[in-house]
């Protein structure tokens, strides 16, 4: 079975493969290289490794889909747009690209980004570092998009469908998202880096929602419907949602203690470094650093497990929410088996935290990233 040039069995013997380290930076581009996560849909990581570029390649890109998803064709597709809006209505995708374009280079990370580094396991799709990109999005304002359609002052909640369909009774991934993020940042992207948008991220249109988590971010969009009230069902009332306050293993929250999972948390990975080098002999180590917040303001390198820290230098490419990448001549001091880590504080101030705060659906791991590097003499 191929989907949009993936081979599906190709994926699902890389399944069995050694995860790869974060060490060494040198496979080539190519979907060979991504680590597919479950045989269902495709669910596929970008070794960390590979996450060296400011913009990452599309054919890099990591996919989280839900469902097996049924691709509109572009020329028979409609945008529906219903709800609390005086011209209700269909558009179709030339129509939708007459409006002013917008673009936004932006970070995408699912939710569930890192959900297989909690301890202990968690259900779901056992993410470890790359279900995270950089990429640039153009498309249309959706302000621009509902002021078309005049949206009323009583819809707050603007409910997405994608076309995708579960099989027998499994819920719908049904959306809806707060109408003020929407109205300042969204975005309808029909293209990914400077060519149409593929496939498996959501052709003909999907949503951008700068600084928030990827479940926002709706693929295969088919309707759009502004409206007073949230939506409802399983992936806004059950999944995506976060403790209000730290929780531990085996603390089940109340669905009133729980609030939806929203902007990103700041977070820095190391993308390359030595696996081996030798003491007093400096190499270089880079990463990546990305938050909720518009930037970052500075990334820092320890090899003494936090005690103290080396400011790393920041590559000047940045842009609202994108990430950051970041690199460090290191000089190790002394022979041994070095611990690494990096840890990243945003330009509201927020720190990376050493331990991610448990939660029962392992959302958003942002814990310090540590390497191993042996030193010789
Ligand atoms: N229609 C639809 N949109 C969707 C999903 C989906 O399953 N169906 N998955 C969401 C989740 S959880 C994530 S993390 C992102 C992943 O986008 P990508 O596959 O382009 O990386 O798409 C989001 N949009
Ligand atoms: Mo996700």
């Amino acid at each position: 079975m191929s989907f949009d040039g993936i081979d599906r069995r190709r994926f699902l013997l890389l399944a069995a493969a050694p995860l790869l380290v974060a060490q060494k930076a040198a496979a080539p581009h190519a979907r060979e290289s991504m680590l597919q996560m479950n045989g269902y849909a495709v669910n596929a990581e970008t070794p960390l490794a590979l996450l060296t570029e400011y913009v990452t390649p599309n054919e890099l890109f990591f996919v989280r889909s839900h469902w097996i998803p049924r691709t509109p064709d572009p020329k028979k597709w409609r945008l529906t747009i219903d709800g609390e809006v005086d011209r209700s209505g269909e558009i179709t995708l030339s129509e939708l690209k007459k409006l002013p374009h917008a673009e936004a280079t932006c970070v995408l990370q699912c939710a569930g980004n890192g959900r297989g580094l909690y301890s202990p396991p968690l259900p779901g799709v056992q993410w470890r570092y790359g279900a995270v990109g950089n990429a640039r999005w153009t498309g249309v304002r959706v302000r621009d998009v509902l002021e078309h359609a005049g949206v009323k002052p009583s819809a707050k909640h603007l409910h997405v469908f994608g076309s995708d369909d579960p099989p027998g009774k499994v819920p719908p991934f049904h959306r809806s998202i707060e109408l003020e993020k929407v109205l300042a940042d969204g975005i309808l992207a029909f293209a990914m880096n400077g060519e149409p948008l593929p496939a498996a991220h959501g052709a003909p249109l999907r949503l951008i929602v700068p600084g928030w988590a990827g479940d926002h971010w709706m693929k295969w969009i088919v309707r759009l419907s502004p409206q007073a009230e949230a939506q409802k069902g399983f992936y806004m009332e059950t999944a995506y949602r976060y403790p209000l306050t730290p929780g531990a293993p085996g603390v089940a929250f109340k669905p009133e203690e729980m609030k939806p999972v929203t902007e990103l948390f700041v977070k820095s990975n190391i993308t390359t470094a030595p696996a081996k080098t030798r003491a007093k002999h400096a190499s270089e180590i880079r990463g990546f650093a990305f938050s909720g917040a518009p930037d970052i303001a500075k990334v820092e390198i320890s090899d003494d497990d936090g005690a103290t820290w080396q400011e790393a230098s920041l590559d000047p490419r940045h842009d609202p929410y994108a990430w950051r990448l970041w690199s460090h001549r290191w000089t190790p001091s002394r022979a041994g088996t070095v611990r690494l880590c990096a840890r990243a504080t945003d330009s509201r101030g927020g720190v990376q935290p050493r331990e991610a705060t448990w939660n029962q659906s392992g959302y958003l791991q942002n814990s310090w990233h540590f390497i191993d590097v042996e030193v010789t003499a």
